[in-house]
Formats: structure tokens, C-alpha cells, sequence
């Protein structure tokens, strides 16, 4: 029999598209061959869809640059581009709004774009219209991850901890902006300084300012805004960062051992590559009490549950002062080179990068489109 054909997309419209690459490249030479048929989908800053050349290789940072698939679709030399074979032609899309025929000649997809069309459920529909499986979570849990606000709201229903936060929607910000900031000023008169200011939905810390007092509010509130007209004010919680690995298994959701990551020393160390991957140093396994590491580990599957995701998700915690965990956040698409904190959680816990991507391979063929 065939061997399933796996279409890894990447690239995209977003300021990550070069992270989105070296992590496609990474997967790209994790993927057992003999298992599967590979098909390096690239998305370009434009738009256009191009099949490229199954070359991993290309896919790296160099010389601190990021590649990009302009470059790979481009370059006419080193053999690469499009398409790879006339029997291939059908695949190649070059307008920006067509739907990716290919789709329908592959067996699963796995999507690696950032952000906005990308992890926010919006690739995930078209997969579901496409009728190709996919890794990964689907359409509301993607939303919901990529939503600050509609996390915090689905974890409490779920009875998990959550911090002190309050929202400011575009609306209630155009109307009456003086109310909107004294309910900011009350969040803080509550919760104290300092506070930290949000676009709701936007990736990695793009638009977040730590607010130290009154005077540095009405910036803070218009850089969020500038990502995202509906704005989140979280409090400060004090303590420890610790994240935990869910990957679906055959039976079911499983935690990983949990990592922790320090306080950020120097700004020196976000240099340019440790900002692209994600390679955090983090401490794995996170030094904890085997009750602390049971209860987060019970608490991540828990979130993955509440938000109905698939596959994988990586959930971050605060370990408060008071011994207390409260969740800070889930990604349904977290940093996945093999360096970075997720890979490096399951590593620790017995799954090494290459079965890592088999396993949410797997998940997602055993899953059929449709109502899950
Ligand atoms: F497909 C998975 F497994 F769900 C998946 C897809 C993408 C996991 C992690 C990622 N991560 C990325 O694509 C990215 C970190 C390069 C950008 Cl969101």
C-alpha cells in the first residue's frame, strides 16, 4: 500500500515566517521516510502557495539570517523549486486567495504558520473545508489558544486556576475612554502595580508593556491596541514560570515531566537565534516535589481537555508564592524545533524528536475530518 503523504506547510504572511521555516525544516528531517511521503509546502510573504523542493538542508539560519520562502521558490540553482516533477505542476498555486488544490492529494497536513491565519483556526477551517486531516488542534481550539480572553473564560468554566485580569473591548474603548481607564485604575487599586497591558489575541509578547504606574498607562494601552482593539490588564504574579508538554497518545492525553523557566537575566541573552527557536534555557525537569509535578501535570491535561485540543499543546503556569498554580496560558502551536522547550519536555520524558512528530502524525490520521 501507498505511503501516507504528509504536506508540511509553511512560511506565511506573518512577521514569523522565518522561524515558521527552520522549524519545517526541523520536522522536515525528523519524518521517517520509510514511512511517509513528504510534500515541503511553502508559503510565501505574498501569499502564494509553492510546492518546494524536499531539502531541509535549506531551511536553516545562516550566517544570522533566516530563510524565507521567497528564496526557496526563487533560486534557480542548487536544483531546487517548483515544480519538482511536471506530475506535480497541479500543486503549485501562484495567486494569493486560491485554495491550495494539493490538499486533496495528501493524506494529513501539518501546519507550522505563526499567528494571525496561521495557529488561530483560520488554516485549520480550510483544512476542515479541504476535508484533509491535520496535526494539531482544531478550529475552536486554535481560537481559544490564540484568545486571551476566551482562555481565561473557558479555564475558569473548567474550574482551573486563573489570574486577576480585565478586558477592554474596542467598543467600550470608543465610547467612553476616561470609564475604560478607571476600570483599569480600580484593577489596580485592587490588584496593585504593576500591571501588565495585552492585545487579546496576538502571539509570542508582541504589544505587551509592563506598567509600573498611571503615567506609562495610556502607551501601554495604545501599543496593545495597535495589535488588537480589544485589550487584556493582567496583575503581576509573583513566583515561579513552569511548563508542561500534553501530547495525545493512543489512549488518550498525556503530560510530560513539566519544565521550568528562570527569570530572564540579561537582555543579552535574546540574541537573535534564542529568540527564533525559542531555546529558552529552561530547567527540564522543573524542580518540583513529585505532589507539585503530579498536581501541574494533572492541571495541563486538564486545559487541554477544557479547550478541546488535539494532539499537542504546551500549557504555562505561575507556581505562586503560595504554592499555588494558576494557569497562565496554552499554545496550541508552541516553539517545536528540537531545542525548544516542548521537544525538550517530551525528550526528558522519554520521546525523542522523531517520534515526537510520528506520534502527532499518527494522532491526526487516526482522527477523520468532520465532528470529533
Ligand atoms: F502541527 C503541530 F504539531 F501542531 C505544530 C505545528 C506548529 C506544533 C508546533 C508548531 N509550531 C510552529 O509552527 C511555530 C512555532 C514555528 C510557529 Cl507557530
Amino acid at each position: 500500500p501507498r505511503k501516507p503523504r504528509v504536506a508540511v506547510v509553511f512560511g506565511g504572511r506573518s512577521s514569523e515566517h522565518g522561524i515558521s521555516m527552520v522549524t519545517a525544516g526541523a520536522v522536515l528531517r525528523a519524518v521517517d521516510r520509510t514511512k511517509y511521503d513528504v510534500l515541503p509546502i511553502g508559503i510565501t510573504r505574498e501569499g502564494r502557495w509553492v510546492l518546494t523542493a524536499d531539502d531541509p538542508e535549506r531551511m536553516t539560519i545562516t550566517e544570522r539570517r533566516t530563510p524565507d520562502v521567497e528564496s526557496l521558490a526563487e533560486s534557480s540553482e542548487g536544483g531546487v523549486i517548483l515544480p519538482l516533477d511536471p506530475a506535480d505542476r497541479e500543486v503549485v498555486y501562484s495567486e494569493p486567495g486560491s485554495v491550495p488544490k494539493a490538499l486533496g492529494e495528501v493524506d494529513v497536513v501539518f501546519p507550522m504558520l505563526h499567528g494571525p491565519y496561521g495557529e488561530d483556526g483560520t488554516l485549520q477551517g480550510l483544512l476542515e473545508l479541504s476535508g484533509v486531516p491535520y496535526v494539531g488542534s482544531g478550529v475552536l481550539a486554535s481560537a481559544v489558544g490564540q484568545d486571551k480572553e476566551y482562555m481565561k473564560r473557558v479555564f475558569t468554566s473548567f474550574g482551573l486556576p486563573v489570574g486577576p485580569y480585565v478586558v477592554i473591548r474596542p467598543r467600550e474603548w470608543e465610547q467612553d475612554e476616561s470609564a475604560a481607564r478607571k476600570k483599569i485604575i480600580d484593577f489596580a487599586g485592587e490588584h496593585g502595580w504593576p500591571l501588565f497591558v495585552k492585545p487579546a489575541r496576538a502571539g509570542s509578547s508582541i504589544g505587551i508593556t509592563k506598567v509600573e504606574d498611571l503615567s506609562g498607562l495610556d502607551e501601554a494601552i495604545a501599543a496593545a491596541q495597535h495589535h488588537d482593539p480589544k485589550i487584556l490588564v493582567e496583575a503581576l504574579l509573583r513566583g515561579r514560570e513552569i511548563e508542561c508538554g500534553v501530547l495525545e497518545f493512543e489512549d488518550g492525553p498525556r503530560a510530560s515531566v513539566p519544565a521550568e523557566i528562570p527569570p530572564v537575566q540579561s537582555h543579552a541573552y535574546y540574541d537573535f537565534e534564542a529568540k527564533y527557536i525559542d531555546s529558552t534555557p529552561g530547567i527540564v525537569p522543573a524542580p518540583l516535589t513529585p505532589e507539585q509535578t503530579a498536581e501541574i501535570r494533572r492541571l495541563a491535561v486538564e486545559a487541554f481537555e477544557a479547550a478541546s485540543c488535539e494532539g499537542l499543546v504546551r500549557a504555562d503556569f505561575f507556581l505562586t508564592e503560595d504554592g499555588e498554580f494558576v494557569i497562565n496560558e496554552i499554545n496550541t502551536m508552541p516553539g517545536f524545533t528540537p531545542i525548544s522547550m516542548y521537544p525538550k519536555m517530551w525528550e526528558a520524558s522519554g520521546v525523542p524528536y522523531p517520534e515526537l512528530v510520528d506520534r502527532l502524525i499518527q494522532a491526526a490520521l487516526r482522527r477523520s475530518t468532520g465532528l470529533r
